[in-house]
Protein backbone atom coordinates (compact mmCIF):
# COMPACT_ATOMS: atom_id res chain seq x y z
CA UNK A 1 0.00 0.00 0.00
CA UNK A 2 0.97 3.36 -0.94
CA UNK A 3 0.46 7.11 0.33
CA UNK A 4 -0.21 7.62 -3.18
CA UNK A 5 -2.59 5.65 -3.66
CA UNK A 6 -4.59 7.33 -0.44
CA UNK A 7 -3.81 11.31 -1.27
CA UNK A 8 -5.05 10.24 -5.39
CA UNK A 9 -8.27 8.90 -3.91
CA UNK A 10 -8.75 12.00 -1.94
CA UNK A 11 -8.20 14.20 -4.52
CA UNK A 12 -10.62 12.66 -6.96
CA UNK A 13 -13.38 13.28 -3.95
CA UNK A 14 -12.49 16.65 -3.97
CA UNK A 15 -13.01 16.59 -7.68
CA UNK A 16 -15.78 14.66 -7.69
CA UNK A 17 -19.03 16.01 -9.36
CA UNK A 18 -22.48 14.96 -9.71
CA UNK A 19 -25.50 16.36 -11.70
CA UNK A 20 -27.96 14.10 -10.50
CA UNK A 21 -28.81 11.53 -7.52
CA UNK A 22 -27.68 8.65 -10.03
CA UNK A 23 -24.90 10.03 -10.65
CA UNK A 24 -23.79 10.57 -6.80
CA UNK A 25 -24.73 6.75 -6.57
CA UNK A 26 -22.58 5.66 -9.36
CA UNK A 27 -20.18 7.73 -7.69
CA UNK A 28 -20.43 6.15 -4.30
CA UNK A 29 -20.27 2.45 -5.71
CA UNK A 30 -17.15 3.55 -7.28
CA UNK A 31 -15.92 4.43 -3.64
CA UNK A 32 -17.57 2.89 -1.25
CA UNK A 33 -19.25 -0.13 -2.99
CA UNK A 34 -17.95 -4.05 -2.82
CA UNK A 35 -16.02 -3.55 -5.30
CA UNK A 36 -15.07 0.31 -4.60
CA UNK A 37 -11.42 1.55 -4.87
CA UNK A 38 -11.60 2.15 -1.27
CA UNK A 39 -12.87 -1.06 -0.28
CA UNK A 40 -9.95 -2.34 -2.31
CA UNK A 41 -7.32 -0.37 -0.48
CA UNK A 42 -9.31 -2.49 2.66
CA UNK A 43 -8.94 -5.27 1.32
CA UNK A 44 -5.02 -4.87 0.61
CA UNK A 45 -4.72 -3.41 4.11
CA UNK A 46 -4.69 -6.90 5.60
CA UNK A 47 -0.91 -7.57 4.12
CA UNK A 48 0.54 -4.47 5.20
CA UNK A 49 3.44 -4.63 7.50
CA UNK A 50 2.64 -5.15 10.99
CA UNK A 51 4.69 -1.53 11.52
CA UNK A 52 2.62 0.11 9.21
CA UNK A 53 -0.34 -0.81 10.19
CA UNK A 54 -1.15 2.02 13.02
CA UNK A 55 -0.76 4.59 10.20
CA UNK A 56 -2.44 3.32 7.13
CA UNK A 57 -5.14 2.22 9.58
CA UNK A 58 -5.82 6.18 10.31
CA UNK A 59 -5.75 7.06 6.80
CA UNK A 60 -7.69 4.64 5.30
CA UNK A 61 -10.30 5.44 8.04
CA UNK A 62 -10.22 9.18 7.39
CA UNK A 63 -10.22 8.63 3.41
CA UNK A 64 -13.37 6.39 4.32
CA UNK A 65 -14.92 9.10 6.13
CA UNK A 66 -13.90 12.05 3.89
CA UNK A 67 -15.61 9.56 1.00
CA UNK A 68 -19.21 9.15 3.18
CA UNK A 69 -19.12 12.96 3.80
CA UNK A 70 -18.37 13.89 0.12
CA UNK A 71 -21.17 11.68 -1.22
CA UNK A 72 -24.13 12.95 1.32
CA UNK A 73 -22.83 16.40 0.01
CA UNK A 74 -23.20 15.76 -3.03
CA UNK A 75 -26.19 13.86 -2.46
CA UNK A 76 -28.20 17.53 -0.87
CA UNK A 77 -26.57 19.08 -3.78
CA UNK A 78 -28.21 16.85 -6.42
CA UNK A 79 -31.68 16.93 -4.64
CA UNK A 80 -31.68 20.94 -4.62
CA UNK A 81 -30.91 20.95 -8.16
CA UNK A 82 -33.53 18.61 -8.83
CA UNK A 83 -36.49 20.34 -7.42
CA UNK A 84 -35.06 23.58 -9.31
CA UNK A 85 -34.67 22.32 -12.59
CA UNK A 86 -38.26 22.62 -13.45
CA UNK A 87 -41.91 21.83 -11.30
CA UNK A 88 -42.88 18.14 -11.04
CA UNK A 89 -46.39 18.75 -10.93
CA UNK A 90 -48.47 20.06 -13.48
CA UNK A 91 -49.54 23.55 -12.84
CA UNK A 92 -51.88 22.90 -15.70
CA UNK A 93 -54.15 20.35 -14.04
CA UNK A 94 -57.80 21.63 -13.25
CA UNK A 95 -57.49 21.83 -8.97
CA UNK A 96 -59.85 19.99 -6.83
CA UNK A 97 -63.02 21.56 -6.89
CA UNK A 98 -63.69 23.64 -3.66
CA UNK A 99 -67.55 23.71 -3.00
CA UNK A 100 -69.15 26.51 -1.85
CA UNK A 101 -71.69 26.27 0.81
CA UNK A 102 -75.16 28.45 0.94
CA UNK A 103 -77.03 30.80 3.27
CA UNK A 104 -79.66 28.55 4.62
CA UNK A 105 -83.33 29.70 4.18
CA UNK A 106 -83.76 31.06 7.79
CA UNK A 107 -80.91 32.96 7.43
CA UNK A 108 -82.07 34.51 3.64
CA UNK A 109 -85.60 35.40 5.33
CA UNK A 110 -84.31 37.57 8.48
CA UNK A 111 -82.00 39.47 6.14
CA UNK A 112 -84.57 40.63 3.72
CA UNK A 113 -86.77 41.34 6.82
CA UNK A 114 -83.67 42.79 8.76
CA UNK A 115 -83.23 45.07 5.33
CA UNK A 116 -86.28 46.45 4.89
CA UNK A 117 -86.89 47.25 8.56
CA UNK A 118 -83.36 48.98 8.49
CA UNK A 119 -84.52 51.14 5.83
CA UNK A 120 -87.30 52.37 7.62
CA UNK A 121 -84.83 53.79 10.26
CA UNK A 122 -84.96 50.73 12.59
CA UNK A 123 -82.07 49.82 14.89
CA UNK A 124 -80.97 45.59 15.30
CA UNK A 125 -80.74 44.40 18.57
CA UNK A 126 -79.92 41.37 19.90
CA UNK A 127 -79.84 40.02 23.59
CA UNK A 128 -79.52 36.36 25.83
CA UNK A 129 -81.14 33.18 25.04
CA UNK A 130 -81.08 32.22 28.55
CA UNK A 131 -83.61 34.84 29.83
CA UNK A 132 -84.62 35.34 33.43
CA UNK A 133 -88.32 35.05 34.01
CA UNK A 134 -88.37 38.95 34.41
CA UNK A 135 -87.62 39.92 31.24
CA UNK A 136 -89.42 37.06 29.02
CA UNK A 137 -92.82 37.27 30.75
CA UNK A 138 -92.88 39.36 34.16
CA UNK A 139 -92.08 42.73 32.37
CA UNK A 140 -94.34 41.30 29.21
CA UNK A 141 -97.89 41.49 31.54
CA UNK A 142 -97.90 37.86 31.69
CA UNK A 143 -99.98 36.93 34.70
CA UNK A 144 -98.50 34.94 37.47
CA UNK A 145 -100.68 31.67 36.18
CA UNK A 146 -100.39 32.38 32.43
CA UNK A 147 -99.64 28.62 30.76
CA UNK A 148 -96.55 30.25 29.32
CA UNK A 149 -94.92 30.02 32.46
CA UNK A 150 -95.35 26.43 32.79
CA UNK A 151 -92.94 23.97 32.63
CA UNK A 152 -94.93 22.00 30.20
CA UNK A 153 -94.53 25.41 27.47
CA UNK A 154 -90.98 26.27 28.47
CA UNK A 155 -87.74 25.35 28.94
CA UNK A 156 -86.32 26.17 32.23
CA UNK A 157 -82.52 25.99 32.97
CA UNK A 158 -83.53 26.58 36.54
CA UNK A 159 -86.45 26.69 38.57
CA UNK A 160 -87.77 26.55 42.31
CA UNK A 161 -87.19 30.78 43.03
CA UNK A 162 -88.66 33.84 41.99
CA UNK A 163 -86.99 34.46 38.57
CA UNK A 164 -86.06 31.40 37.51
CA UNK A 165 -83.62 31.47 33.93
CA UNK A 166 -85.10 29.83 31.76
CA UNK A 167 -84.74 29.48 27.23
CA UNK A 168 -86.31 32.39 25.85
CA UNK A 169 -89.77 32.18 24.55
CA UNK A 170 -89.89 35.12 22.34
CA UNK A 171 -87.38 37.56 21.29
CA UNK A 172 -89.74 40.34 23.34
CA UNK A 173 -87.19 39.95 26.26
CA UNK A 174 -84.26 41.98 24.38
CA UNK A 175 -87.26 44.98 23.24
CA UNK A 176 -87.71 44.98 27.05
CA UNK A 177 -83.94 45.36 27.44
CA UNK A 178 -83.76 48.15 24.94
CA UNK A 179 -86.33 49.64 27.02
CA UNK A 180 -84.48 49.28 29.73
CA UNK A 181 -81.21 50.93 28.52
CA UNK A 182 -81.99 53.42 25.35
CA UNK A 183 -83.86 56.64 25.57
CA UNK A 184 -87.60 57.09 23.69
CA UNK A 185 -87.79 57.34 20.88
CA UNK A 186 -86.95 53.66 20.20
CA UNK A 187 -86.92 51.84 16.88
CA UNK A 188 -86.16 48.65 17.31
CA UNK A 189 -86.17 45.13 15.41
CA UNK A 190 -84.62 42.12 17.08
CA UNK A 191 -84.45 38.54 15.30
CA UNK A 192 -82.93 35.82 16.92
CA UNK A 193 -83.64 31.87 18.53
CA UNK A 194 -86.48 31.06 20.33
CA UNK A 195 -87.38 27.83 22.41
CA UNK A 196 -90.75 26.38 22.88
CA UNK A 197 -92.16 22.67 24.81
CA UNK A 198 -93.59 21.55 21.68
CA UNK A 199 -93.85 18.32 20.10
CA UNK A 200 -91.91 18.06 16.96
CA UNK A 201 -94.11 17.76 13.82
CA UNK A 202 -94.48 19.56 10.21
CA UNK A 203 -96.15 22.00 11.97
CA UNK A 204 -94.67 22.95 15.04
CA UNK A 205 -90.92 22.85 16.28
CA UNK A 206 -89.06 23.48 19.56
CA UNK A 207 -86.74 25.64 18.52
CA UNK A 208 -87.43 28.61 15.69
CA UNK A 209 -86.84 31.67 14.74
CA UNK A 210 -88.55 35.06 15.13
CA UNK A 211 -88.04 39.08 14.29
CA UNK A 212 -89.63 40.89 16.67
CA UNK A 213 -90.33 44.93 16.22
CA UNK A 214 -90.61 47.67 18.44
CA UNK A 215 -91.60 51.85 18.04
CA UNK A 216 -91.96 53.89 21.04
CA UNK A 217 -92.34 58.20 20.90
CA UNK A 218 -94.97 60.29 21.46
CA UNK A 219 -98.70 59.79 19.19
CA UNK A 220 -97.67 56.77 18.07
CA UNK A 221 -100.87 55.27 16.83
CA UNK A 222 -102.52 51.91 15.79
CA UNK A 223 -102.65 53.53 11.94
CA UNK A 224 -98.78 54.19 12.17
CA UNK A 225 -98.32 50.72 12.97
CA UNK A 226 -101.06 49.36 10.34
CA UNK A 227 -99.21 51.61 7.45
CA UNK A 228 -95.53 50.08 9.00
CA UNK A 229 -96.75 46.57 8.15
CA UNK A 230 -98.65 47.36 5.30
CA UNK A 231 -94.96 48.99 3.69
CA UNK A 232 -93.22 45.91 4.76
CA UNK A 233 -95.50 43.41 3.65
CA UNK A 234 -95.23 45.10 0.15
CA UNK A 235 -91.24 45.24 0.29
CA UNK A 236 -91.40 41.65 1.44
CA UNK A 237 -93.80 40.20 -0.95
CA UNK A 238 -94.48 42.77 -3.77
CA UNK A 239 -95.72 46.24 -4.59
CA UNK A 240 -99.50 44.11 -5.28
CA UNK A 241 -99.56 43.32 -2.14
CA UNK A 242 -102.97 43.74 0.52
CA UNK A 243 -103.11 43.27 4.54
CA UNK A 244 -105.97 42.89 6.39
CA UNK A 245 -106.06 42.92 10.03
CA UNK A 246 -107.85 40.60 12.65
CA UNK A 247 -108.46 41.30 16.60
CA UNK A 248 -106.22 39.11 18.50
CA UNK A 249 -105.47 39.01 21.99
CA UNK A 250 -101.42 39.01 23.33
CA UNK A 251 -100.88 39.87 27.00
CA UNK A 252 -98.29 42.61 26.10
CA UNK A 253 -100.18 44.49 23.19
CA UNK A 254 -103.60 46.20 23.61
CA UNK A 255 -105.17 46.34 21.05
CA UNK A 256 -103.92 43.33 19.17
CA UNK A 257 -104.16 41.70 15.89
CA UNK A 258 -103.03 39.31 13.98
CA UNK A 259 -102.31 40.25 10.21
CA UNK A 260 -102.81 38.30 6.84
CA UNK A 261 -101.24 39.35 3.61
CA UNK A 262 -102.93 38.82 0.43
CA UNK A 263 -101.83 35.31 -1.52
CA UNK A 264 -99.36 35.80 -3.88
CA UNK A 265 -99.55 32.41 -5.54
CA UNK A 266 -103.39 32.56 -6.73
CA UNK A 267 -104.12 36.62 -5.75
CA UNK A 268 -106.81 36.11 -3.35
CA UNK A 269 -108.91 33.25 -5.87
CA UNK A 270 -107.96 30.97 -3.68
CA UNK A 271 -105.40 27.94 -4.01
CA UNK A 272 -104.14 25.11 -1.47
CA UNK A 273 -100.94 27.58 0.22
CA UNK A 274 -103.91 29.87 1.47
CA UNK A 275 -106.57 27.09 2.03
CA UNK A 276 -109.11 28.62 -0.08
CA UNK A 277 -109.24 31.50 1.70
CA UNK A 278 -106.85 33.94 -0.50
CA UNK A 279 -105.08 35.12 3.21
CA UNK A 280 -101.89 33.72 4.12
CA UNK A 281 -101.19 35.01 8.08
CA UNK A 282 -98.13 36.39 8.50
CA UNK A 283 -97.66 38.27 11.66
CA UNK A 284 -98.86 39.04 15.13
CA UNK A 285 -99.22 43.21 16.16
CA UNK A 286 -100.36 45.60 18.37
CA UNK A 287 -99.86 48.57 20.82
CA UNK A 288 -97.78 48.23 23.48
CA UNK A 289 -99.81 47.66 27.12
CA UNK A 290 -99.06 50.68 29.28
CA UNK A 291 -98.29 47.95 31.97
CA UNK A 292 -95.23 47.01 29.32
CA UNK A 293 -94.42 50.40 28.72
CA UNK A 294 -94.12 51.76 32.87
CA UNK A 295 -92.59 48.33 33.64
CA UNK A 296 -89.61 49.73 31.74
CA UNK A 297 -89.52 52.75 33.26
CA UNK A 298 -91.47 54.90 29.95
CA UNK A 299 -93.97 56.91 31.14
CA UNK A 300 -97.51 55.63 29.45
CA UNK A 301 -99.33 59.11 29.80
CA UNK A 302 -96.60 60.55 27.33
CA UNK A 303 -95.31 57.66 25.18
CA UNK A 304 -97.29 55.34 23.37
CA UNK A 305 -95.64 52.28 21.04
CA UNK A 306 -96.66 49.32 18.60
CA UNK A 307 -95.01 45.74 18.35
CA UNK A 308 -95.25 43.10 15.92
CA UNK A 309 -93.36 39.57 15.78
CA UNK A 310 -93.14 37.03 12.95
CA UNK A 311 -91.79 33.81 12.56
CA UNK A 312 -88.98 33.31 10.72
CA UNK A 313 -89.56 29.67 8.99
CA UNK A 314 -93.36 30.46 8.44
CA UNK A 315 -92.75 33.05 6.36
CA UNK A 316 -89.41 30.60 4.25
CA UNK A 317 -91.95 28.11 4.09
CA UNK A 318 -94.70 30.43 2.16
CA UNK A 319 -91.93 32.03 0.27
CA UNK A 320 -90.33 29.17 -0.93
CA UNK A 321 -93.55 26.54 -0.30
CA UNK A 322 -91.45 24.35 1.98
CA UNK A 323 -94.72 21.88 3.74
CA UNK A 324 -92.47 20.53 6.52
CA UNK A 325 -90.44 23.06 8.87
CA UNK A 326 -88.75 20.25 10.60
CA UNK A 327 -86.61 20.39 6.94
CA UNK A 328 -85.13 23.92 8.57
CA UNK A 329 -83.50 22.25 11.49
CA UNK A 330 -81.83 18.69 9.92
CA UNK A 331 -79.53 20.19 7.92
CA UNK A 332 -79.81 17.62 4.87
CA UNK A 333 -77.50 18.55 2.36
CA UNK A 334 -80.22 18.00 -0.45
CA UNK A 335 -82.69 20.20 0.97
CA UNK A 336 -79.64 22.98 1.95
CA UNK A 337 -78.37 22.63 -2.17
CA UNK A 338 -81.95 23.91 -3.00
CA UNK A 339 -81.14 27.04 -2.11
CA UNK A 340 -77.79 27.54 -3.33
CA UNK A 341 -79.23 30.22 -5.86
CA UNK A 342 -81.77 31.22 -3.40
CA UNK A 343 -84.50 30.34 -5.96
CA UNK A 344 -87.58 32.10 -5.46
CA UNK A 345 -91.06 30.83 -6.22
C1 LIG B 1 -92.53 44.46 23.87
C2 LIG B 1 -93.84 44.77 23.70
C3 LIG B 1 -94.60 44.11 22.79
C4 LIG B 1 -94.26 41.63 20.17
C5 LIG B 1 -95.38 40.96 19.45
C6 LIG B 1 -96.57 39.39 18.41
C7 LIG B 1 -97.48 40.37 18.51
C8 LIG B 1 -96.82 38.09 17.80
C9 LIG B 1 -95.97 35.93 17.25
C10 LIG B 1 -95.91 35.80 15.79
C11 LIG B 1 -95.69 34.39 15.43
C12 LIG B 1 -94.87 35.08 17.78
O1 LIG B 1 -93.37 33.74 16.17
S1 LIG B 1 -94.67 33.79 16.65
O2 LIG B 1 -95.18 32.64 17.27
N1 LIG B 1 -95.81 37.25 17.76
O3 LIG B 1 -97.90 37.79 17.37
N2 LIG B 1 -95.36 39.73 18.97
S2 LIG B 1 -96.83 41.70 19.27
O4 LIG B 1 -94.81 42.47 21.12
C13 LIG B 1 -94.04 43.11 22.02
C14 LIG B 1 -92.71 42.80 22.19
C15 LIG B 1 -91.95 43.49 23.12
C16 LIG B 1 -91.71 45.17 24.89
Amino acid sequence: MKQQDIDRIAASLDALECKTLKEVEEARVRFLGKKGEITALFEEFRTVDRDQKAIFGRLLNELKQKAQARIEELKGKAADEGSSDGPKIDLSMPGDPYELGSRHPVSIVRQEIVDIFRKFGYDVAEGPEIEDDYHVFEALNFPANHPARDMQDTFFVSAGHLNPLLLRTHTSSVQVRTMEKMPVPIRVICPGRVFRNEAISARAHCIFHQVEGLYIDENVSFADLKQAILLFAREMFGPDTQIRMRPSYFPFTEPSAEVDVSCNICHGKGCNICKGTGWLEILGCGMVDPNVLEASGIDSKRYSGFAFGMGLERIAMLKWRVNDLRHYFENDMRFLREFAAAPEV
